[in-house]
């Protein structure tokens, strides 16, 4: 038994790198070379292997912090003692190391011409080769970003190959015209391998001369490829998805001109489940596509709620309206220059709201939503309300209706399990607790914390524990775990106004509770009008899981709590 530690290899040029996916935890078993960590700067992503066979005992970084070579990132117990080398200078470190240590703004031309040097300002057909790729053999073609006859600038990617820790773009040794690619995708390439002619342009061609005249194993570092930018690719790419990743049935999906921002172990992942990866949308940082995400794209095909492009075009189109209900086939966004029409000002949306926002969308687009309105008579609980805010005065808790909504709430998730469940594939999941998510509004955009164990708690402390997630809120301070593991949700807007509105469902729930402002309204009482307080209740249900009859007895039964709260009670 010996304890090592695993070290970040050398990363080449890159001072400081984010860790943006820890991919182990203590206590894993992990096998030599596997990926521990993934780490990202603006220009590349890669992943950094263990050096060592053993059992993780810690695990020294997180999300967010950042390494540089020689930085610890883990302690791995291996099982023979001499095994103890330096991590860095291990053979499995190689790999992240190589694909790394070339500076992304690397100036050197990458191939060697394969005729004489041309004289300045004239062209000069040349071969592209395939640069030092470090130890990788055989790395397989996935993208291929240009084709003969067209025009490309000095160190504008090709092409892009890939191992399994990385992925890299394979830039132009030149500027000037492409007059042959002799490669496909899937193709094997190694250093050195000629893929393709052009013809380059005078001074450029020229230039490289000194290149070709140098042997392969002294050609500088830096003429070595640039690691595949992910989501900030600078280079044009005519046609970021491999083909490998799109579905066999995907004949008509035409490239879309963006590279998605995945590691190349997800790349993989995708490319074997056949998923397209720019058609899935990443929660990771910075909108990197995670597994996770991959499996979610995979199971929501798998259960009709999601089309990829490829079964889109493939489905038949409405005899009138052009359609088949298949894809959204939606109008482009308008483009307008605001400012044609006067004074603007731009200001990016906060990252909260890009976050909700991404899943409010998916929400609304994903669920088949309808709203069921109704109406409570909180006469009676509203006087209640305001003497118990009366008692507790010194308490310094105040109760305010929507504490008392979340208890009814429950009371009507028990009578209503389903409204309790989430949708897993054909499966309902009945959850056998009351965790209650409500909306907030804070000065960066809408959080929903989440308030555990209501059906545990009274009155008083469910005020009082909102009033300290709402705080939180406020202040920017909720944690993942604030906001996690929700069964249903409300979102109030009483306290600012509004008759009716339409919430939108906080997947994976199957309801949500939308409250405007209780209002004085002259009711009916067989004999006369008298003065009632009424609450409205807009609640927002998931068709595929919850009837319309369903959703009116709860809401209804909801407005009967609310109206006498002794029957919480029964
Ligand atoms: N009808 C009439 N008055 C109401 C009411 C209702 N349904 N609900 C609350 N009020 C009153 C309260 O009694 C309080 O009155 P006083 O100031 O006179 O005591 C006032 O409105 C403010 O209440 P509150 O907002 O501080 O407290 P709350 O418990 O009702 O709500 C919270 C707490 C955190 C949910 C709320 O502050 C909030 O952020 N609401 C916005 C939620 C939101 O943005 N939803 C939209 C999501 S979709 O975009």
């Amino acid at each position: 038994m010996a304890l090592v530690e695993i070290q970040v290899p050398d990363i080449g040029d890159f001072d400081e790198v984010a860790v943006i996916e820890v991919l182990v935890k203590a206590g894993d078993q992990i096998k030599a070379e596997q990926s521990l960590i993934t780490v990202e700067s603006d220009k590349a992503s890669m992943e950094i292997p263990s050096s060592h066979a053993g059992v993780l005992k810690e695990l020294r970084v997180s999300m967010g912090d950042k390494v540089r070579q020689g930085s610890i990132i883990a302690v791995v117990e291996t099982a023979d003692a001499a095994v103890a080398a330096p991590a860095a200078t291990a053979p499995a470190a190689v790999a992240a190391a190589a694909v790394a240590a070339a500076p992304v703004a690397a100036p050197a031309p990458v191939a060697a011409p394969a005729a004489a040097p041309a004289a300045a300002g004239a062209s000069a057909q040349i071969d592209i080769k395939v640069p030092d790729i470090g130890d990788f053999k055989d790395v397989a073609v996935i993208e291929i970003l240009v084709k003969a006859g067209d025009t490309v600038t000095a160190e504008q990617s090709l092409f892009t190959v890939e191992s399994d820790k990385a992925s890299m773009e394979i830039p132009s040794p030149a500027a000037g015209t492409i007059s042959a690619l002799t490669i496909k995708i899937g193709d094997k390439v190694n250093v050195g391998d000629v893929v393709g002619q052009m013809s380059a342009q005078g001074a450029a061609a020229a230039a490289q001369a000194p290149v070709a005249a140098a042997p392969a194993a002294a050609a500088p570092v830096a003429a070595a490829p640039a690691p595949v930018v992910a989501a900030a690719a600078p280079a044009p790419v005519a046609a970021a998805v491999p083909a490998a990743a799109v579905p066999a049935h995907n004949p008509t999906v035409a490239p879309t001109g963006k590279l998605p921002h995945a590691s190349p172990s997800v790349r993989k992942f995708a490319r074997e489940l056949g998923v397209p990866l720019d058609e899935v949308k990443g929660s990771g940082n910075k909108g990197r596509i995670t597994a996770e995400d991959i499996q979610s794209f995979t199971k929501s095909v798998m259960a009709g709620a999601v089309q990829t492009k490829a079964q889109a075009a493939v489905a038949p189109k409405a005899a009138a309206g052009g359609s088949g209900g298949a894809g959204l086939d939606l109008l482009p966004w308008p483009k307008v220059d605001f400012a044609k029409f006067g004074p603007v000002d731009r200001k990016d949306l906060s990252r909260i709201k890009k976050i909700s926002g991404a899943n409010l969308w998916r929400n609304w687009v994903m669920i088949p939503h309808v709203t069921n309105n109704d109406e409570a008579d909180i006469t009676d609980l509203e006087a209640f309300r305001v003497s118990t805010n009366k008692e507790n005065e010194k308490s310094g808790v105040k109760v305010t209706m929507l504490a008392f909504v979340i208890k009814a709430v429950v009371a009507a998730l028990k009578k209503f399990p389903e409204f309790n469940a989430s949708l897993d594939g054909d499966t309902l999941v009945y959850k056998q607790y009351f965790h209650i998510g409500f909306a907030a509004d804070t000065p960066n955009g809408l959080v929903v914390p989440v308030l555990r164990d209501a059906d545990k708690k009274g009155i008083l402390q469910i005020s009082q524990e909102m009033g300290e997630l709402a705080k939180k809120a406020r202040d920017g301070k909720l944690g993942a775990a604030d906001m996690q593991g929700g069964c249903f949700s409300i979102s109030s807007l009483g306290g600012i106004g509004g008759t009716h509105f339409t919430p939108i469902i906080n997947a994976p729930e199957v309801a949500i509770l939308g409250l405007s402002k209780g209002q004085m309204k002259p009711v009916w009482d067989g004999k006369q009008f008298v003065p009632r307080l009424t609450l409205p209740l807009s609640l927002s249900y998931d068709h595929r899981v919850i009837d319309g009859a369903a959703a009116a007895r709860f809401n209804a039964y909801l407005g009967q709590v609310l109206a006498d709260y002794r029957r919480i009670l029964l």
